[in-house]
């Protein structure tokens, strides 16, 4: 028996934990106390780690589908088979990639997923970006200048925080790495501080609230927009620090002219008093700051209100300074010059609907175009790493035919669900007990700057293969190298050349290829840490509260932050124009549990027992004139499709707003999902349109979508 300290690779709140393993078994899982970030803090699906890592439906060995069935296969074999299909399609952009989101939670996506990309050399690659976070990229990027510049809430110390869209007491925080966000927010508040929810759901974290505003679904950019006029109209603009920069602020006052408290409030449901109010609380609060997420990303006007949101913390003197929203500076980053290039999209454009290009990539809804429509160019052959879009992407019955209609394709993934089983090739990846841990990604989001590295806590059995090594295997395989290359010696030219670009005089140290690519980040990186430090502190290290970054972050021409980009400012006659076309009718949002993530942890048990969570929220003054009762079946029709799920009738969803969670619809034949499918659930993906999305950063519009509701 061993105890083994780790970091949780499920969510975005990097909790470390204390596994007990006995053999090559996790018998417990316990958050680690002594980790200097998280503190002991765990949440249901941590504690499940052991059972997740322990699933019989976890696939060991990889699966080469032959006469429509899958037969297990040896890595050799699995390989080789993937270069030789690969040679039917020498168009490179016939051949697409999805990548989904565990590829952003491990060190393999991390150091090797940009490589792996631009060794396939397609146009044709989607991410989950599109379905999620991609408009406060386009929003930075236009900003700041670069794409990960993300400030996030200093909440520790914080007097006041603006929420909108989002529900940290039940995802952990997003784009915001922030372990105990429920123990975070009652901190604030016991301190005399205090927060406010914007949300048409009275979530988890509403209920906490001070103060909960009920709002109509896809109307935040209004709030937003109201909000800044306010500054501007009550005399509040105060940029602090700021002033030396920021561009010429005060032209902002004539773009949010139209949106004013009065000429929101009917689209939004929220009374003017109530927008002046919170604007002044805003304003005279000694430190705020605004969050935006979900509901302000995957919305039709996700790119100008994620604007909106990071142009309040400006126009308070909240950016870029404690209790504010703040800059992180990870342990394997080095700072910044204070300018650069700036961002631009659309360096090329998508073939069928011609979207532009956003960070190398095409929106992820598109991809069905490009697989369906005949020509030059057409996708053919897929690889989906890490991602389950026949689950996750909207009018997911077209994205579903779409897969099956593939020449060729090949799943990087643990599991045979719903979208795999197109998968012609499936390379299964190592349980997360199996594999090393360094937060490339989520290090960047984090509220305190602190690192930390652990190896596997279990060996990885004889005749496995890493995830790190399947990466790699593949880049290689794309580059024309053959499936036995040999991946040492290409690890060591790389890194010699990396280390001679960094102007590192000493030899990078560690176990494997991705040790050493690591040590030579982090001892190049600001703070000059070394790998084998961080071995000898399992429980990670504290290097201290978020710091003022500002000029050096900015990647600007103008080394200054760009407060009017012309793509936000190009935009926002169209949302006059939505502000200006009224709405009615019943629309449908989502939601997120704490025992779920996305649509991939519903085979195990502990999550899913109990009650359904995969319900329609409906409120009971609705629920009455339509005839629905808790527990009764409704049917929801959308321009896309049509479902039937299991009502709960409740005060918490406001009236005319309906809300289901994603993930679900584990029914679909052909899948090795044993617990899952017991509890299969609808899939909401079946509704939301696919036709709907912000133009600014390619993102999908998953909340608002229009439904009619009927018993079914
Ligand atoms: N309607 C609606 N749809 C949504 C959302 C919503 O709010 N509403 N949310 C969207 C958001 S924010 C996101 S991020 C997307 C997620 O969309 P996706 O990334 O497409 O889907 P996931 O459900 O995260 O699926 C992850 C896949 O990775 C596999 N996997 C698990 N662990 C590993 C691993 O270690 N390595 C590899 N290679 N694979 C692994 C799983 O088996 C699964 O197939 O869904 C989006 N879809
Ligand atoms: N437990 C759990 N944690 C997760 C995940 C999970 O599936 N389960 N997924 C992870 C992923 S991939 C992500 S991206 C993050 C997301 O993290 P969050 O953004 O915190 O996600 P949600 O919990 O979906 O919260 C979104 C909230 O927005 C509300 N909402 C919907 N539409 C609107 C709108 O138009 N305006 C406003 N103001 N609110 C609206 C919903 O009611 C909901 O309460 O969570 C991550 N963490
Ligand atoms: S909050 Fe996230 S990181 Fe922490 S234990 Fe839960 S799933 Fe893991
Ligand atoms: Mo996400």
């Amino acid at each position: 028996m061993r105890t083994v300290f780790t970091t949780c690779p499920l969510c975005e709140a990097m909790c470390g934990l204390e596994l007990t393993v006995e053999g090559d078994r996790v018998t417990k899982v316990r958050g680690d106390r002594e980790d200097e970030f998280s503190k002991g803090f765990l949440c249901p699906k941590g504690a499940s780690l052991g059972t997740l890592d322990a699933d019989p439906d976890r696939l060991s060995t990889p699966l080469i589908k032959r006469d429509g069935e899958f037969r297990e296969a040896t890595w050799e074999e699995a390989f080789a088979h993937v270069d030789e299909r690969l040679k039917d399609f020498p168009d490179r952009d016939a051949v697409a990639m999805y990548l989904g989101n565990p590829v952003v939670h491990s060190l393999a996506g991390g150091l090797y997923a940009g490589p792996l990309r631009k060794a396939l050399g397609s146009r044709n690659v989607f991410t989950a970006s599109t379905v999620d976070q991609m408009p406060k990229h386009v929003q930075v990027g236009h900003m700041f200048g670069g794409i990960f510049s993300i400030p996030v809430p200093d909440i520790d110390r914080t007097d006041f925080m603006l929420v909108l869209g989002a529900d940290p007491f039940s995802s952990n925080g997003s784009l915001w790495t922030v372990p105990d966000a429920p123990g975070r927010f009652k901190a604030l508040q016991k301190r005399g501080g205090s927060f406010v929810v914007v949300d048409p759901r009275r979530s988890r974290t509403a209920q906490a609230a001070d103060q909960h505003v009920v709002i109509r679904p896809g109307t935040d950019v209004f709030l937003l927009l109201a909000l800044i006029h306010e500054l501007f109209a009550q005399d509040l603009v105060n940029l602090r620090d700021l002033a030396a920069h920021v561009t010429d602020h005060s032209v902002i006052r004539e773009h949010v002219e139209p949106f004013g408290p009065d000429a929101v409030a009917d689209r939004t449901g929220i009374d003017a008093g109530t927008i002046r109010a919170l604007a002044r609380r805003l304003a005279q609060a000694e430190r705020a700051v605004v969050y935006g997420r979900i509901g302000t990303t995957t919305v039709e006007f996700g790119t100008v209100a994620s604007w909106a949101v990071d142009t309040l913390n400006v126009l308070t003197g909240n950016l870029d300074r404690p209790g504010g929203a703040m800059w992180p500076l990870p342990a394997h980053s080095r700072r910044g010059s204070g300018t650069g290039k700036g961002f631009a999209i659309g360096r090329w454009h998508s073939r069928v609907q011609w979207h532009p290009e956003v960070m190398g990539e095409f929106p992820a809804v598109t991809m069905v175009d490009e697989i369906e429509t005949p020509g030059e160019g057409q996708v053919r052959a897929l690889f989906t790493v890490g991602g389950n879009p026949a689950l996750s992407l909207p009018n997911s019955a077209r994205v579903n035919d779409a897969l099956s209609s593939l020449d060729f394709m090949v799943s990087v993934d643990p599991y045979l669900n719903e979208t795999t089983r197109h998968a012609d090739v499936i390379l299964p990846t190592p349980p997360p007990s199996r594999r090393d841990h360094y937060d490339i990604a989520f290090l960047n989001n984090s509220v305190r700057n602190v690192a930390k590295y652990s190896r596997a806590a279990i060996p990885l059995e004889e005749g496995r293969v890493d995830e790190t090594e399947i990466f790699f295997r593949l880049a290689t395989i794309f580059s024309g190298l053959g499936p036995k290359a040999d991946l040492d010696a290409i690890a060591a030219f790389q890194l010699a050349d990396l280390k001679k670009k960094a102007g590192a005089d000493f030899e990078p140290e560690g176990e494997t290829r991705e040790e050493r690519l690591l040590d030579l980040k982090l001892r190049t990186g600001a703070y000059g840490v070394t790998l084998r430090q961080l071995l000898d502190n399992p429980h990670g290290i504290d290097l201290g509260p978020l710091t003022p970054r500002l000029p050096e972050i900015l990647r600007t021409p103008s080394g200054k932050i760009e407060l009017t980009p012309q793509p936000i400012v190009d935009d926002l006659p169209r949302v006059l124009e939505a502000l200006r076309t009224p709405e009615t009718g019943m629309v449908l949002v989502g939601r997120r549990h704490l025992r779920t993530n996305n649509s991939w942890m519903h085979n195990v048990p502990a999550l899913v027992k109990g009650k359904p969570l995969c319900t329609l929220l409906v409120n009971p003054g609705d629920a009455g004139r339509i005839g629905l009762t808790d527990g009764a079946t409704a049917q929801v029709t959308s321009r896309i499709g049509k479902v039937e799920v299991l009502v709960e009738v409740t005060a918490d969803i406001a009236p005319g707003v309906v809300s289901m969670p994603h993930g679900w619809g584990h029914d679909q034949p052909g899948t090795r999902l044993t617990v899952a499918g017991e509890h299969a659930g609808v899939n909401v993906n079946l509704l939301t349109d696919d036709l709907r999305i912000d133009p600014l950063s390619g993102t999908a519009v998953l909340n608002g979508t229009r439904v009619q509701v009927v018993p079914a």
